[in-house]
């Protein structure tokens, strides 16, 4: 859009005065960012609703992403960019003598989802709009988001995340659209007459959900789709006996948070209703949509929209659909199961085998007894008509209700028509290994997109140092299309733009140090090699291998003071699921084992270990662009594709992986030396399944300096950790460590020797972090979600 700064500025200081009766000598910072955001909410309102009329008008096919997290993040920035006014603003601000990074400090970080998944979607929610495609996220609006985290004494503290305290200026609140969703009673079908069964119903608990719509502004373009997120009420015709407010406190618990407890029943049951308030509130919006808008059949509704199952927590929009299709527009079940598969689509986020979702029959029958009844009958149809031409093995190995559980990801791959993974790797395990039997079944069904990254948030907001650099040498193109940073290859041996990059580097680990200093009170050396892992802390992403290697240069330099290494900065960031012990020791020894190191004089500048606390994508913003070596260090197979060794590469971080997720796409895009690459692959990993003979205590026993540093879990070399310490020792020991720490060691450890050796080759370095750079288009999620748009929904951008 255009915008003069004088304009601006009227708009901006009117508005403080009309919002909180102030001005700019008298406001403080919350109240200048409500102002600002109420304005750029203004600015794109008038482009919101004319694309709303645009797909209105053309009735063309939309999509539906429907996800139990989104993690969106501060919007202000973004915002300001996708509408082309980003400088505008922070100038006219200066002239006013505000800090638009002071201002966007008050924004809270949304933070309505765990990690990876969580992330993924609110990429996605950027370029779908960015690329021009009609496509929409549907999910919960928790009142608290993602727990904030505290360090102390070196533990893992949460506190309440109230995200919502000071408002939420992006959001309308749509009363009028407002749905009811139904829990319980009884239901029982009765002949209408006319030969059909239509449902009863008893008894049910009724809740209100509200839609809150958060725009999302598309990059430069006329494009605003729409980010639904759902809250609950109790309905305000309510029979007064009901009234109560035990009634309240469960309804209002529905939206309220995320990832509640799931350690006994009423937190799994709190789950299981959240899943389905939100499946059943957007499918009825779509539905109603769809009906006053086209006026068409509704039996040619696969044509008009596509709903996406993000990971299998929304699985139940199969049998919702269902319902809603044979209960309430009288659709005969063939058709209507036609229909279904033709509109759904969904993605698998991992093979760990605790994330992949069951439901008791018992529960599921019990909340929600129609959808039960649906369930069993499409499970019991399907059964009869594949049982003669398959066979009773496969048939078992696939029901979606087997051993008295509801199997989530089976119902998903088979009420859809497209089942994907998150990068080759983990695409072909589906299909090779952990969902083979169905890939018998549905070859076609299954394929592959590799994740993507937002990169306009991960570089062009994130890291203006590096954006700038990249303007003056290559031109501005690839801000709008990433694959252009490939220009950047021919500038390799161009002393002058090589000197550009580090300097950018440079400065973006001065303020990086910065921040370290003012947190966590640690004085870090710029010049050092900042070498980062961020991440949810989990066994299978192995920070604890990197916390080896730590304390192996650790006890070299104990050892001989004199050694000649590059000094290092070890970077983690990291939030452990508040259940999950063992993680939570893992960052305990973390805290533990840098106040060791950074407190032993000997040591110097030569090791630094820092914790950041609260990790989230605000903090990822600044820690990113700052890093010389991204960790990407999980086992093969277990990673499913990983996002931030993308956002990594885009800062020209060197990536230390192992060949797993999209890290194998990544040294591939690359190029041969430009990473580090080490560890057993996924074929040797099942290998070592296969033949059960992995034994990490014969590594303990043999190899010196992996006894030497587990033994200093146990001996008291590492302070304060006399219940962490034998713990984590065993794990690696006794319990035969699961996720071949031991095994990957030596190898780890020779992959960071090399990197050692090419850091101290300062152009070579910068070379390599060249070519990252220049390959890195291809994950932009840009691309993915075209992919996503041609092999998938089959949607179309707007010209
Ligand atoms: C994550 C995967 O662990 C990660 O590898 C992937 O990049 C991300 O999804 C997006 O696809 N999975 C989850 C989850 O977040 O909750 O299973």
């Amino acid at each position: 859009m255009k915008l003069s700064k004088k304009q601006f500025k009227q708009d901006f200081e009117e508005r403080l005065t009309s919002k909180f009766a102030t001005d700019i000598t008298k406001a403080g910072s919350q109240e200048k960012y409500a102002a600002l955001a109420s304005v750029v909410k203004h600015y794109y309102t008038k482009i919101w609703a004319d694309d709303n009329d645009y797909k209105d008008e053309t009735g063309k096919k939309q999509a539906y992403y429907f996800s139990i997290e989104f993690l969106p993040g501060k919007m202000l920035k973004s915002n300001l960019l996708n509408l082309g006014i980003l400088n505008t603003v922070k100038e006219a601000l200066a002239e006013l003598g505000i800090n638009l990074d002071e201002v966007a400090e008050s924004e809270p970080d949304m933070a309505i989802g765990n990690g990876g998944l969580g992330r993924l979607a609110s990429c996605f929610m950027d370029s779908l709009a960015s690329t021009g495609l009609p496509a929409n996220g549907n999910g919960i609006r928790y009142r608290y988001g993602l727990f904030k985290q505290k360090i102390i004494d070196g533990y893992q503290v949460e506190l309440p995340d109230s995200w919502l305290n000071n408002g939420n200026p992006w959001e309308v609140r749509r009363a009028d659209k407002a749905v009811e969703v139904r829990f319980g009673g009884e239901v029982w079908l009765e002949d209408d007459g006319k030969g059909n069964l239509l449902p009863h119903y008893k008894n049910q608990e009724r809740v209100l959900a509200v839609p809150y719509d958060t725009p999302m502004v598309g990059f430069e373009n006329t494009t605003v789709n729409n980010m639904c997120l759902w809250r609950s009420e109790v309905p305000q015709d309510l029979d007064p006996k009901f009234q109560n407010l035990e009634y309240m406190r469960q309804t209002s618990m529905l939206s309220a948070e995320l990832y509640p407890d799931d350690s006994n029943y009423d937190g799994r049951l709190l789950r299981l209703k959240q899943e389905y308030f939100f499946v059943s509130a957007g499918l009825q919006r779509i539905m109603r949509h769809y009906k006053s808008t086209h006026k068409k059949d509704v039996r040619n509704i696969a044509d008009y929209i596509a709903v996406h199952i993000n990971d299998t927590h929304p699985a139940l929009c199969v049998p919702e659909f269902m319902r809603i299709l044979v209960d309430e527009y009288g659709v005969g079940w063939n058709r209507a199961w036609d229909t279904t598969v033709k509109v759904m689509s969904y993605t698998n986020h991992t093979i760990l085998s605790e994330a992949l979702e069951k439901w008791p029959e018992d529960m599921v029958k019990h909340l929600l007894p129609r959808i039960y009844q649906i369930i069993v009958e499409i499970d019991r149809r399907r059964t009869a008509e594949l049982l003669p031409k398959i066979g009773a093995t496969l048939v078992h190995n696939t029901r979606i209700i087997r051993d008295g559980q509801i199997h989530m990801a089976h119902l998903s791959i088979i009420g859809s028509h497209s089942t994907n993974g998150v990068a080759k790797l983990h695409s072909d395990l589906l299909k090779d290994v952990e969902l083979h039997d169905f890939y018998e079944i549905y070859p076609e069904r299954f394929n592959n997109k590799t994740n993507g990254i937002a990169d306009r948030r991960w570089i062009q907001i994130s890291n203006e140092r590096l954006s700038g650099v990249l303007d003056e040498t290559i031109g501005t193109s690839w801000r709008h299309d990433l694959n252009d940073l490939v220009k950047l290859e021919v500038y390799k041996d161009d002393e002058s733009v090589l000197e550009c990059l580090q300097a950018a580097k440079y400065d973006d680990k001065l303020r990086l140090a910065a921040l370290i200093k003012e947190r966590n009170g640690i004085v870090v050396n710029p010049e050092a090699i900042f070498d980062v892992q961020v991440k949810r802390l989990h066994a299978y992403k192995r920070q604890l291998l990197n916390v080896l290697h730590i304390l192996k240069l650790y006890f070299e330099l104990k050892d001989e003071p004199e050694l000649d290494v590059v000094p290092r900065v070890f970077i983690f960031g990291a939030k452990a699921a508040p259940g999950y012990h063992y993680a939570k020791s893992i960052i305990k020894a973390i805290n533990e084992i840098a106040n060791m190191i950074n407190n032993d004089k000997t040591i110097a500048d030569k090791i630094k270990v820092v914790f950041m606390e609260n990790y989230n994508v605000s903090l990822a913003e600044l820690i990113i662009p700052a890093a010389n070596v991204g960790e990407q260090i999980s086992l093969a197979s277990k990673e499913a594709s990983g996002t931030s060794n993308m956002k990594f590469m885009l800062n020209g971080a060197l990536t230390m992986g192992t060949l797993d997720g999209a890290n194998i796409e990544i040294f591939e895009a690359a190029g041969e030396g430009n990473n580090f690459v080490f560890g057993l692959t996924k074929d040797e990993v099942y290998e070592y399944y296969r033949n059960g003979n992995y034994n990490a205590r014969d590594i303990y026993e043999q190899n010196p300096i992996v006894h030497r540093i587990l033994d200093s879990f146990i001996d008291g070399t590492i302070p304060n950790i006399s219940m962490e310490g034998p713990e984590i020792f065993d794990s690696l020991t006794t319990y035969n460590d699961e996720y071949f720490v031991l095994r990957d060691f030596n190898d780890y450890v020779r992959a960071q020797k090399e990197l050692e050796t090419l850091y101290r080759d300062k152009k070579a370095w910068t070379q390599a972090s060249l070519m990252n750079i220049a390959n890195v288009g291809r994950f932009s999620s840009d691309r993915t979600v075209k992919e996503y748009a041609d092999d998938i929904w089959h949607i179309k951008a707007k010209k």
